[in-house]
């Protein structure tokens, strides 16, 4: 079995390892992500079922359970990463001592999927995979590096994961219109994503660092979009919903008119917002109008269970209970973290 199918198998293989074999496994993924350019957009089939998972931030234990539930169809599902997969690493390490962080380990499982399967597994950029465009605070993959690996040869390791960051898209749109990102959308004069061009600074800001304005906090950098704005920007591009990562203050609810939604897969964001460690799946249905549309399940006890979201319009007199004391506990559990 080669260092690519191991890793897949197993997000630790590589740990203890020689730095050599580190060396090895980024040559094969280097390999197979050739042909990909970071392009500002890519356009996903929607002929299978595709799961989605939010920010992860070393959380490799839930991400290989997303990946393995993709996997297990016949034919597989596709799966989309909406980025942030490494820096501050999981809170619940069972050894924190002996066992640094998630980054390493998550940010390799999921290359070696997209490397396996290029169509299958795609892994969209966060703003933590762009900190050479715009630094981000609290980064932590390079110390977790260190203590992994001889630190004279952390540098160098960490430089060729930023390369291989830098060919992976900054978004997706689903065939039955699902717009995919990290963080929200580029400025109104460049909305417009329809031809393909390589990722500039304007568009890469929106879509990796922007917020909708009911949760955006002024980061020096990244922009804030109102529901019209969002609106505007899906009708311009054939898209009707949004599903993002990033700021984790409305995790598991639907926002816009349930045209957005925010989902995290990680242990470090599972108590805010609504709670959880979710999953989508966009399913094959010719056209996704709502979030409605959209299946949400929620890591319990190792495996995803069906999630009910908080909704934004009731579908029926009865179906939205709580509205207001829902509002109330989207504020009251706003994150006291640093930026996402
Ligand atoms: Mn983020």
């Amino acid at each position: 079995m080669d260092l690519v199918d191991s890793v897949a198998n197993d997000p630790r293989h590589l740990q203890g390892r020689p730095v050599a074999d580190y060396h090895a496994f980024l040559d094969a993924v280097e390999e197979a992500l050739r042909g990909s350019d970071g392009a500002s957009l890519l356009r996903l089939p929607s002929d299978r079922p595709i799961q989605v998972i939010g920010d992860s931030h070393g959380d490799y234990a839930s991400v290989q359970r997303a990946v393995r539930y993709a996997r297990a169809h016949d034919p597989s599902q596709r799966f989309v990463g909406l980025g942030d997969y490494i820096d501050r690493a999981s809170r619940s390490e069972p050894e924190p001592t002996s066992l640094p962080g998630g980054s390493i380990w998550n940010l390799a499982f999921l290359l070696a999927w997209a490397a396996r399967a290029p169509d299958e597994v795609i892994l969209l950029r966060g703003n933590h995979e762009a900190p050479r465009r715009f630094p981000v605070p609290s980064m932590t993959f390079l110390k977790e590096l260190r203590r992994e690996v001889p630190p004279r040869e952390a540098f160098s390791i960490y430089s060729r994961c930023l390369d291989l960051c830098d060919r992976l898209p900054a978004a997706a749109i689903t065939e039955n219109g699902v717009f995919l990102a990290h963080g929200g959308i580029p400025p109104p004069h460049r909305w417009d994503l329809g031809r393909p061009s390589p990722v500039d600074a304007t568009v890469l800001e929106g879509l990796l660092w922007s917020d909708p304005i009911e949760d955006y906090q002024d980061r020096g950098v990244g922009f804030s979009y109102s529901a019209e704005e969002l609106a505007g920007f899906l009708r311009t591009n054939g898209c009707a919903v949004m599903v993002k990562g990033h700021a984790p203050v409305h995790l598991g609810r639907s926002m816009h008119g349930d045209r957005l939604l925010t989902i995290h897969t990680s242990d470090l964001f599972q108590e805010v917002g609504h709670e959880g460690i979710l999953m989508v799946e966009i399913p094959t249905i010719r056209a996704v109008r709502s979030t409605r549309d959209l299946i949400v399940r929620r890591l319990v006890d190792g495996s995803w269970r069906p999630y009910a979201i908080q909704h934004d319009a009731p579908r029926s007199r009865t179906a939205d209970p709580l509205p207001d004391s829902a509002e109330r506990r989207d504020r009251s559990s706003a994150p006291r973290v640093g930026a996402p």
